[in-house]
């Protein structure tokens, strides 16, 4: 390729390359540069806010050329690549991420100085690219830093929201949402206004014959909207390579059409075409673990899925490769059933448009997609009436029919007598109205199915997908642990713990290989070591305790235990257990005398999270904690012995002040509810210990650290359904200290007891699905042993040290080199 270029031409443009900062000096020319003319300012008028935008744009202009670098050399060897699929990145913050990753924060920081500017402002002024709801999004964005960090050639794909999730307020203890207009100034994405594809909706098909007699069918009429591709770059760590998340916004489809009606005189419904295209990708659906069902989702999954595989075909097809070839070129991963359509699109392609037969179109399907399933919750797993789908792409739903009737083929052959298997198979689900199971057609489309935990892996093998089991073979199934990347959640958030560690372990290399951590392991006896640890901790806590003096006015005592549930809230999470046991330990402490008071250990209870707008449950725990909070934190009684913190809108950047902070997290779902759980690693590998169910990743965690070093309690998750049982057959009288609980709350102590009627009756009179009054006694005790062990500062820190070294099989470097080996087959390519 390069040949082509006329040696004078490739001359001129080499010598002229731009290098990008190499010191301080050089790092500040771009920052004032960009100040002065990117930016039309100077240094009089350059405030917190532009000095930001010139130094994202500074570290932007030096990704973008290892961006163009890598990939030009994927190009180059024709690698195959992996396409992450993912209707949600909760990326966060770029700048200290991008400084870090390139390993030019130290200049930055320096030249920032020397401008009149603290760098940790400057970082503060970014606003989050908060395009997730929680543990799906967050992992979609640990992945992309693990992959590009490991080397491997990887775009992601997904939808460019104007409005990511909403910001939440909290007034009157109540949530009340606000919008989050984040592309106000985002410098870290490249508009690609040449990137376009139009994507249909809606229309008919017409059959007809080809020139060979063929019959063929044509998607006809409809409803056409554009595509643009908008391209963010994903910098590895300590490596030139620069992979690309490629975000698609919708716009009017520009056609002679719109041009005739504006020019008809036809203003508004011109004006009305065009905001009707731009709602698809106007808002992320802000439900975590729950599946609406709304037209327009169904719509934005198509839009991003039709982009992003007309996108990947057109490269696939640069190469001249024969169709049999794509799947050693192109490895597609789910994340979870919302891209599930691209099984479907992909098949219509090879067999509308390129002329393939349809078995050897579903061989090259199946061999390229995989599947990863995030949750087993009922309430979550995507399903579609048949009417809608016929509606808004009649098409895609006769390829449905079509994979349904020969999967349920096979199926028949290999199990004659069962005709129950059938239908408890079929993708469609013949309910009033009928549905699509979008689960289904993932399995039935991919080569490789996964779980995110292995409890969660073998609980999808055995309950919900259990026939395909039977049907496929135990092979097609597998688990891949879940990670986080310890660049963010260890380097980032907690820089003077990921220092101490680097001065024990042969320095940074360890955030290349997470294993490493356990060169701690022979210092934990070391008392100087326990000292700085400790005192890293306490800074960490001083920290947060400002924060929270900010937001709230509220005083808490940093060398008290800061005990934190930060999540989205579900009941299946069971904050509520979380605020029962702070009522009971309040309840306690108003009991004792003041000599009793004074052996008491300290707690700050801290809590955060979302609930999805429409969830009123979770809303109600919010306003529970809320109202807790205010009785408790201001009785004389209990002074410095429990405060209740709610912190307003949980999200990335706010994870990072709070996780470093933690003493003990909580991770109390109800057994085989959580899939894994990710924060449960970040607040471990930050030195907090941890509270928690057999549940998700606590399991494993509770393998890799020892059990010695985690507060486990509860059900366990085969006993879950013999206890629901019981419970809907009446045997089922609620804890006594529970009871002392909901006694005290519908007495109004904490403010109208209607307004939390619904929480005690879910528990006593309505079934207690999600086990709260089973597990509360458990939950106390288990609590009582952590106040114990709380006074042994010593022996705590030690659990903490050893906790962190043992954590490195928790990095999503781990993960994704399993996802890269056992699904997408495919190799680093080397810098
Ligand atoms: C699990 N989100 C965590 C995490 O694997 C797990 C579902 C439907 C619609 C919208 N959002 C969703 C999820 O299912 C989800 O976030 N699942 C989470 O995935 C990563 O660690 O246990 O709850």
């Amino acid at each position: 390729v390069e040949a082509s270029i006329p040696e004078p031409q490739r001359e001129a443009w080499t010598k002229n390359q731009f290098d990008g900062f190499k010191n301080k000096d050089e790092f500040e020319k771009e920052v004032v540069r960009h100040v002065e003319t990117t930016l039309a300012r100077s240094m009089f008028n350059c405030d917190d806010v532009a000095a930001y935008s010139a130094t994202a744009l500074a570290f932007r202009d030096r990704l973008i050329k290892d961006w163009n670098k890598t990939q030009q050399r994927q190009t180059f060897t024709d690698s195959k690549r992996i396409y992450y699929l993912s209707l949600e990145f909760l990326m966060g913050r770029a700048l200290d991420n991008a400084m870090l990753n390139v390993k030019g924060k130290d200049i930055a920081k320096s030249a920032l100085d020397e401008l009149g500017f603290r760098i940790e402002d400057i970082i503060g002024q970014e606003n989050d690219a908060a395009l997730g709801n929680g543990g799906l999004g967050r992992l979609a964005a640990c992945f992309l830093d693990s992959m590009a960090s490991l080397n491997y050639p990887a775009w992601g794909y997904g939808l460019r929201y104007r409005y990511g999730i909403f910001k939440q307020e909290i007034i009157d203890g109540y949530q009340v949402e606000v919008p989050d207009y984040w592309l106000d100034f985002n410098p870290w994405e490249f508009p690609r206004h040449d990137v376009t594809v139009d994507i249909q909706f809606y229309g008919h098909v017409r059959k007809s014959q080809d020139a060979n007699g063929k019959t063929v069918a044509n998607w006809e009429g409809g409803e056409t909207v554009t595509a643009v591709a908008y391209d963010m770059p994903i910098p590895g760590y300590d490596t030139p390579s620069t992979n690309n998340l490629r975000l698609w916004s919708s716009k009017a489809a520009s056609g002679e059409f719109d041009f005739q009606k504006f020019n008809s005189g036809e203003y508004e419904s011109s004006v009305a075409d065009q905001q009707r295209a731009e709602t698809i990708s106007a808002v992320l659906y802000p439900n975590d673990n729950l599946d609406r069902g709304k037209e327009l989702r169904l719509k934005q999954q198509y839009f991003w899925v039709a982009a992003s595989l007309y996108d990947i075909v057109r490269r696939f097809k640069k190469s001249k490769r024969a169709w049999r070839e794509f799947p050693d070129q192109v490895a597609i991963q789910l994340n979870d059933t919302h891209p599930t359509l691209a099984v479907v699109e992909l098949q219509r392609i090879l067999i509308d448009k390129e002329g393939l037969e349809w078995d050897e179109a579903w061989a090259i399907v199946t061999a390229t997609f995989g599947y990863t399933n995030h949750t087993v919750l009922p309430e979550a797993l995507e399903k579609w009436p048949v009417g809608l789908f016929q509606h808004l792409l009649p098409r895609h739903l006769q390829i449905i029919y079509d994979i349904n009737l020969f999967f349920l083929q096979s199926v028949e052959k290999r199990f004659p007598d069962d005709r129950d298997m059938l239908s408890r198979v079929s993708i469609i689900e013949e309910s009033q109205p009928k549905m699509v199971r979008m689960a289904y057609l993932a399995i039935v489309g991919s080569h490789k199915v996964n779980g995110v935990a292995e409890l969660h892996s073998d609980l999808i093998q055995t309950t919900i997908f259990k026939d395909f089991v039977k049907i496929y073979g135990a092979d097609k199934f597998t688990n891949v642990t879940n990670g986080i990347t310890p660049r963010r959640w260890l380097h980032q958030a907690n820089p003077r713990l990921s220092e101490l560690i680097a001065s024990k372990t042969g320095g940074y290399d360890y955030l290349k290989d997470l294993t490493t951590l356990n060169k701690l392991e022979q210092y934990v006896d070391d008392k100087a070591f326990r000292k700085e640890w400790a005192e890293i901790k306490y800074a960490n806590k001083v920290r947060l305790a400002k924060y929270i003096k900010s937001t709230l006015d509220i005083t808490v005592n940093p060398a008290a235990l800061f005990d934190v549930q930060v999540k989205r809230i579900h009941e299946y999470k069971r904050q509520q257990l979380n605020i029962f046991g702070v009522i009971y330990r309040y309840l306690q402490i108003k009991e004792m005398s003041a000599e009793e008071r004074k052996k008491q250990a300290p707690r700050v209870s801290i809590f955060g999270g979302k609930a999805a707008p429409g969830y009123w449950m979770a809303k109600q725990i919010i306003h529970l904690i809320n109202n807790v909070g205010s009785v408790v934190n201001k009785d004389p009684d209990v002074g410095d012995l429990l405060k209740v913190i709610f912190l307003e809108d949980y999200n990335v950047s706010k994870a990072e002040i709070i996780i470093p902070a933690s003493d003990l997290s909580e991770h109390i779902s109800t057994a085989g509810t959580e899939a894994s759980g990710t924060s449960n690693m970040k607040f471990v590998l930050n030195g907090g210990l941890i509270i928690g169910t057999c549940d998700g990743a606590n399991i494993e965690i509770t393998r890799e650290i020892g059990q010695e070093n985690i507060f486990l309690f509860g059900t366990l998750s085969e006993d879950v359904e013999d206890l629901r049982h019981n419970h809907t057959y009446g045997k089922h009288a609620v804890d006594s200290g529970l009871q002392k609980v909901f006694d005290a709350i519908t007495s109004g102590k904490f403010g109208d007891a209607n307004d939390f009627g619904a929480l005690v009756s879910a528990v006593r009179d309505h079934g207690d699905y999600y086990l709260v009054s089973d597990d509360f006694q458990s939950y106390i005790d288990t609590q009582k042993m952590v106040d114990e062990e709380y006074k042994n500062q010593e022996e705590w820190v030690s659990k903490c040290i050893r906790s962190v070294a043992r954590m490195g099989f928790f990095s999503s470097d781990r993960c994704i080199n399993e996802y890269a080996e056992e699904i997408w087959n495919i190799e680093p390519l080397a810098v």
